[in-house]
């Protein structure tokens, strides 16, 4: 391979490595932050069909997040770590998630608002 062709070679491979990560870093990102004993923010919205990556982690306790409607599998939020789910909600609605991990006396009221729209 002469130098042009070495040099060419090295730019399309740039180039394939630069729009992978531009096709990951295009899904929107919440960060949400568990505690005793809710989530901040406690309410979220996300869009129909749109692929959103929801970075959790905790500044206090260990709690969890699922919704079956949403097809969030059972995450546990600990604290000092972020767990990433990538969630593309099909139907427009409210769903009210509670904490998946009993936590404590106000587990019971600790709930994730998430507001699908078009
Ligand atoms: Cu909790």
């Amino acid at each position: 391979m002469n130098t042009l062709a070495r040099f060419v070679a090295v730019a399309v491979l740039a180039g394939a490595v630069g729009a992978a990560a531009s096709v990951a870093a295009a899904h929107p990102s919440i960060d949400i932050v568990a505690s005793n004993w809710t989530f901040t923010p406690s309410t979220i919205e996300l869009h129909v069909g749109e692929a959103t990556s929801l970075r959790l982690t905790s500044a206090q306790g260990v709690h969890g997040l699922a919704s079956r409607a949403l097809g969030i599998p059972l995450t546990t939020i600990q604290p000092g770590q972020w767990a990433t789910i990538v969630v593309t909600p099909k139907t427009a609605g409210t769903y009210v998630l509670h904490c998946a991990i009993v936590c404590g006396a106000g587990h019971p009221n600790m709930t994730l608002t998430v507001n699908v729209v078009r």
